[in-house]
């Protein structure tokens, strides 16, 4: 059988004693080591100034780790500089943002050079390896130029751009022509893998045959795969968490009584517009006064990559927006916005996502969008709350039944929010019904099982997009965790683990019964 070699930037190791821990895809990445059995490489999150040149990984169950720690120059180049400030403001479509310095560039080559040397001595001839995101892009050239012939998946969480956009970055064509040293691209929309297909066209020549790239000797699949969560697990999370009326929850909604509450939970990231946001709220008050005082918004934003100075730049304006509008549109007994910086547990969470009567979904532009789907599973059925969603969200290609919005367009969005909170029952719950088959159809097993079984040749079907309420069959019925965002070092810190993984056995994709709670 197969063994599972999983790579991604940052590897956050069980703790003695945890059978299961940290969020994330984490989780379910864990889960689909544990069935094949499997390693898991990658940056340990900690810096040394000497990282040791040959690792012994360490075994927890059926899972070993092999993790290697960054020199200080390195996770300045290649995390901090390339990674955060080059890639990630380039795949956002950011260009004003970014910063190409050549030395990032050669950081970040160096650190997936060491990585390709670390991970070969540990590699066996049938090992299906699976490589997650832009902070490990040439790797699988890395590892083919050392003689690597195992099937090598790539899974880009975050968006792929146009090649005009792409091409802006001074090593473009080379960066991207080492995309074909992978068997699978995974991509998170059929907008991506149109982007990412072009660049490999218009930047290095590559030919292309369907969904199949080629240069020189080798041909890579690119494909969509929309991530998703863990949707019955989560549903169970939000149920409980309101009958046990956890502390966060009851301190947060207690004191808005009867009023009604909009919800944005994100890290505190430009993509995510979180200042446009509360500007979008504040327009919403002002052209619609009869709300002031009967809603309030909740942002919940924990602080990531404070070492970066647009994130910093970012925290200081949020803080200073809310405050502005909080001073002009407030009242004594009433303050229309509360931004809270810190992570929550996974249950508090998903409590707060179904007190609120709108969740505010609305990124400048993003992979997928976890939080969207987390909104609507946390729902209840027999009174569900509305999705407002950015059409720039990856989300956005499968959740047609959100209110959809251009970010960008601050009045729309103000007047989203308004049909939001006045739409009657019957269309929220027509709505709600339909997103939820979706997110069921296409949760994380589903997401997992899919890539896997293309990745190791086996057949499956092409389209990226399942159509509403149509269930797909699940391969993999075993079942993965939580929160599905991927381990990182910017990511949430240990607050927001997962307080439970386990969702029911029947991975029901018919709607849940109507709880009375919520
Ligand atoms: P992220 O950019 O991190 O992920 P997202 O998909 O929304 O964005 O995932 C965020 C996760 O963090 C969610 O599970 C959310 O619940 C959790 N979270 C956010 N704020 C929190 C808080 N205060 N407390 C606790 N938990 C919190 C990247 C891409 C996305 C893509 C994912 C997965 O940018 O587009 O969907 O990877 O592929």
């Amino acid at each position: 059988m197969m063994r599972l070699v999983v790579v991604s930037n940052r590897v956050t190791m069980p703790e003695r004693g945890e059978k299961v821990a940290a969020g994330g895809l984490a989780v379910a990445l864990r889960s689909a080591l544990e069935q094949h059995g499997g390693l898991w490489f990658g940056w340990s999150g900690a810096v040394s100034g000497e990282p040791a040149a040959q690792l012994e990984p360490v075994k927890h169950g059926k899972v070993s780790y092999a993790v290697t720690d960054l020199t200080e120059a390195e996770r300045q180049s290649y995390y901090l500089g390339f990674a955060n400030r080059a890639l990630w403001p380039l795949m956002h479509y950011r260009l004003g943002l970014t910063e190409f310095p050549r030395a990032d560039y050669a950081g970040y080559l160096g650190v997936n050079r060491r990585f390709a040397r670390l991970l070969i001595p540990l590699l066996k001839p049938d090992d299906v390896i699976w490589i997650h995101d832009y902070h490990l892009i040439p790797l699988a050239a890395e590892l083919r130029r050392r003689g690597v012939t195992n099937r090598i998946g790539y899974f880009h969480h975050i968006p792929w751009p146009p090649a005009e956009v792409f091409g802006s970055l001074p090593f473009s064509s080379t960066l991207i022509s080492t995309m074909t040293a992978y068997d699978l691209i995974g991509l998170q929309t059929q907008n991506d893998v149109a982007n990412l297909i072009g660049g490999l066209v218009a930047l290095c020549g590559a030919h292309r045959d369907g969904n199949r790239v080629r240069t020189g000797q080798r041909e890579a699949v690119v494909q969509a795969f929309p991530i998703g969560i863990d949707v019955e697990g989560f549903r169970k999370l939000a149920q409980a968490s309101i009958r046990a009326a956890t502390q966060p929850v009851r301190a947060t909604t207690a004191p808005l009584g009867s009023r009604k509450l909009v919800i944005g939970v994100d890290r505190l990231d430009y993509s995510k517009g979180i200042v446009q946001r509360l500007e979008a709220f504040g327009t919403f008050l002002r052209n619609h006064p009869e709300y002031r005082g009967d809603v309030g918004l909740l942002q919940i934003a924990p602080p990531s990559r404070s070492d970066v100075p647009e994130y910093a730049e970012l925290d200081r304006m949020s803080d200073e927006v809310a405050g502005r509008l909080n001073a002009a549109l407030g009242e004594f007994d009433w303050t229309p916005i509360r931004v809270v910086k810190k992570a929550y547990s996974r249950s508090a969470l998903a409590g707060l996502y179904r007190r609120a009567q709108v969740g505010l979904v609305t990124p400048m532009r993003d992979g997928m969008n976890l939080v969207a789907k987390e909104y609507v599973a946390a729902q209840n059925p027999g009174n569900p709350g509305v999705l407002v969603l950015s059409r720039f969200a990856g989300a956005a290609h499968q959740l047609g039944e959100a209110l959809i919005v251009n970010p960008f367009d601050t009045h729309e969005v103000a007047e989203a929010i308004r049909t939001a909170l006045a739409m009657p029952l019957s269309e929220r719950q027509r709505r709600f019904e339909r997103l939820y088959a979706t997110i069921s159809s296409t949760d994380i097993d589903w997401w997992t099982s899919r890539y896997l079984a293309a990745l190791s040749g086996l057949d499956i079907p092409s389209g990226d997009i399942v159509p509403p309420g149509r269930p797909k069959t699940r391969r993999n019925t075993r079942k993965s965790g939580m929160n599905t965002s991927l381990a990182r070092a910017d990511m949430l810190p240990q607050a927001s683990r997962p307080t439970h993984g386990k969702g029911g056995a029947s991975r029901g994709k018919a709607l849940p019964n109507a709880p009375s709670a919520g």
